[in-house]
């Protein structure tokens, strides 16, 4: 007898529903258990055949006592009435519902070909773990266990079963990181898919992340400015995602340097070589300031006056670039010679040449005094008759 109730206790304690005796009160058979499936007279009764115990279960009766078990997990009676347990849990479960209860941790065969470990349930009950057993062991009090309002789900799966799963989106599985995983039935519910991968969004990890197919597509992270330490326009970058990390690319690539205020060509000098320029132009000056040669300064092509203004002197040009040629330029006196005698007169510019115009004869004593005379001294002879130096 002793026994008998030991199997009640135990029994009721992963169920919901359960007193001592031949059955709960029920409308229909939906208001029982299975272990107690019939409804009959407003009451559920143990099983007759294996009809009542439903897909998967057989009826079978132990000490007097018939139930609806599962055949594959029954092994032998010790099974049917399980040690009481060391602890006093609420919701324990027989070791014949949870076939991994006290087991080490089952391998379930994947898509692949390959095998995960499924870790057990923490709260998974171990009923196994003491051979002892007594029937006077007090077991919980079947009111203590939970009380859902209505009977289990029927079952879509059996205890200890394992299947592949994959929960992400169709047409991703096994792309890029994308993997199945797998799931074990508990208590008549098939449990979290463990070890899938799932798209996420991308990064830039040399990984497919949303299993697209392809590989950090659309510069994940990138885009943000930066400087890639180069000089000039290569100077300027944007961050790329490339091989899995994040780099600094240049935004321009070196070109021929011209006129611009920029370094071109990345080589550290702006405008060097004087980039387009060097062509013959014509400054807004005068005179000899209006020469000039197109010149790269500040970034754009000037023209610079090859000479700069200077004091006039008599040579036919603008020397002081204001418009005027050979203007103000002061007379001095000179010297000339006119019908072979030397005459002193004034200087004057004209045609850009200096004349000199005749005024009065040069008189000597000696022929040295004809030495200012144009050719010096020896050019001339000093005519004592009439005083003149008169060209020899
Ligand atoms: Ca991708
Ligand atoms: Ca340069
Ligand atoms: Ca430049
Ligand atoms: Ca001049």
């Amino acid at each position: 007898m002793g026994r008998l109730i030991w199997i009640v206790v135990v029994g009721c304690l992963g169920f919901v529903h359960c007193v001592v005796g031949q059955g709960d009160s029920c409308q229909t058979n939906k208001d029982c258990l299975w272990e107690k499936p019939v409804c009959s007279k407003g009451m559920c009764m143990e099983c007759r055949n294996d009809s009542d115990c439903g897909v998967g279960r057989s009826c079978k009766t132990v000490n007097s006592s018939s139930r609806c078990v599962d055949p594959s997990k029954v092994e032998d009676e010790s099974l049917t009435e399980p040690s009481p347990s060391k602890d006093s849990g609420e919701g324990s479960e027989p070791a014949w519902v949870d076939s991994f209860a006290g087991g080490s941790e089952p391998k379930v065969s994947l898509d692949a070909g390959q095998e995960m470990n499924i870790p057990k349930e923490p709260n998974s009950p171990d009923l196994n773990r003491d051979s002892g057993g007594s029937d006077s062991a007090p077991g919980p009090e079947p009111s203590q266990g939970p009380e859902p309002s209505e009977g289990p789900e029927p079952s879509d799966c059996k205890d200890g079963q394992g299947r592949a799963c994959y929960s992400g989106p169709s047409g991703t599985k096994g792309i890029g990181e994308c993997k199945g995983g797998a799931q074990l039935c508990k208590q008549g519910t098939w449990g979290a898919c463990l070890g899938e991968v799932v798209p996420t969004q991308e990064v830039c990890d040399n990984k497919d992340n949303n299993c697209d197919g392809a590989v950090d597509e659309g510069n994940p992270g990138g885009g943000a400015t930066c400087k890639t330490g180069q000089f000039g326009v290569c100077s300027a970058g944007k961050t790329q995602c490339a091989k899995g990390k994040l780099a600094c690319q240049s935004v321009s690539k070196p070109s021929r340097e011209v006129c611009d205020g920029k370094d071109n060509d990345c080589d550290g000098q702006v405008d060097e070589g004087n980039p387009g320029g060097g062509g013959s132009c014509s400054t807004s000056k005068k005179g000899e300031c209006k020469a000039g040669q197109s010149q790269c300064s500040g970034g754009m092509l000037q023209c610079v006056a090859l000479k700069q203004a200077s004091i006039e002197v008599c040579d036919g040009k603008d020397n002081d670039c204001d418009g005027s040629t050979d203007e103000g330029i002061a007379s001095t006196v000179c010297y000339v010679i006119q019908s072979s005698y030397c005459y002193d007169g004034t200087s004057s510019c004209s045609g850009g040449k200096t004349v000199c115009k005749a005024k009065s004869v040069v008189t000597c004593a000696n022929t040295t005094e004809c030495s200012k005379c144009p050719g010096g001294s020896s050019n001339y002879v000093c005519n004592f008759r009439i005083r003149r130096c008169r060209v020899r």
